[in-house]
């Protein structure tokens, strides 16, 4: 996601673009687990805009926090990395996306592990294409929120059916946790997207779409629900639920994994202003299909 303003941000020093290689290794069917997705989850799904998989990803936490640890050492030598603590805050709060094809311990996550399929799943979807993949980082210390913020906003796409599989990678108490307004993604509401680092609103000129409700003010009229993560526990959500954090101490590293996946009916989006990830430069218009060879199709039912 880019958090507006492109001050920390490498836009055109690292490709984004996939080799063909790696999107092979994500179509091929070969080694992908599945599990289990009852009718009960994927209403829960369908319902609530959230639901959490415990455990779902226990043995890939190693690989996942290897592939992140050389990104946070050498952040400019991928694409995409922000930086979203400021000059005198304590801490450290970094994302970075558009890397999956670069980092092999990523690829294998999305070659072999069930995210597709629990995504496609859980979607009730018939096919699961891979948007992208996005990693959080905050290091003991940071008292930084994730503002209030749905994910669809940022994005140069539209359509019905999204998922983002969020693989927990510390374990990490429910008040720092990311919490969701359950149901957020029914509203019909669309809100501009954040800056991270200050939490103001950019792309203001979308008609569409209208400032996030002052969530921490009224918590009581919303329907928050976080859980106590363990590393290795899964949440998926809708595009467009409502998430963020509170500005909680953290007592210790808070690393996360994001894998974005869109469904049957989704579409190039040119929304105005400054989207995430920045595809102007390939060609698409509004309405034409993601193209495979850079947005592999992960995952059929
Ligand atoms: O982990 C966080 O603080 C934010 C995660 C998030 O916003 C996302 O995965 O969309």
């Amino acid at each position: 996601m880019q958090q507006g303003g492109g001050s920390q941000f490498n836009e055109w020093t690292v490709d984004w673009r996939p080799e063909q290689a790696a999107v092979a290794a994500v179509c091929e069917p070969g080694n992908r687990n599945d599990i289990p997705v009852g009718p009960e989850l994927v209403n829960e799904y369908k319902e609530r805009g959230v639901v959490r998989v415990p455990g779902a990803a226990e043995e890939w936490v190693g690989p996942l926090r290897a592939g992140l640890e050389r990104i946070l050492k050498t952040p400019n030598a991928y694409a995409f990395p922000c930086e979203s603590t400021v000059a005198g805050e304590p801490g450290r709060f970094f994302d970075c996306y558009c890397n999956w094809h670069r980092v092999p311990e990523f690829l294998d996550f999305l070659s072999n592990s069930p995210a597709a399929s629990l995504a496609g799943r859980l979607m009730g979807s018939n096919s699961a294409q891979l948007f992208h993949e996005h990693v959080f980082a905050k290091e003991p210390g940071t008292a930084k929120a994730t503002p209030w913020h749905q994910d669809m906003p940022y994005y140069c796409v539209d359509g019905p059916l999204t998922a983002s599989v969020y693989v927990a990678l510390d374990d990490t108490p429910p008040d720092v946790a990311v919490q969701f307004v359950t149901g957020s993604h029914r509203w019909e509401k669309l809100f501009y997207p954040r800056v991270f680092a200050g939490g103001e609103d950019f792309n203001t000129d979308d008609a569409s779409m209208e400032p996030v409700p002052d969530i921490e003010a009224d918590r009581g009229s919303f329907e928050i629900v976080s859980w106590p993560l363990k590393a290795g526990d899964v949440l998926v959500f809708d595009y467009r639920t409502l998430h963020g954090t509170t500005a909680g101490k953290l007592k210790q590293r808070r690393r996360a994994f994001s894998a974005r996946f869109l469904g049957d009916g989704a579409h190039y989006l040119q929304r105005p202003g400054e989207l995430s990830p920045p595809l102007t430069d390939i060609g698409l218009s509004t309405g034409d299909d993601l193209p495979e060879k850079w947005f592999p199709v992960a995952w059929t039912r």
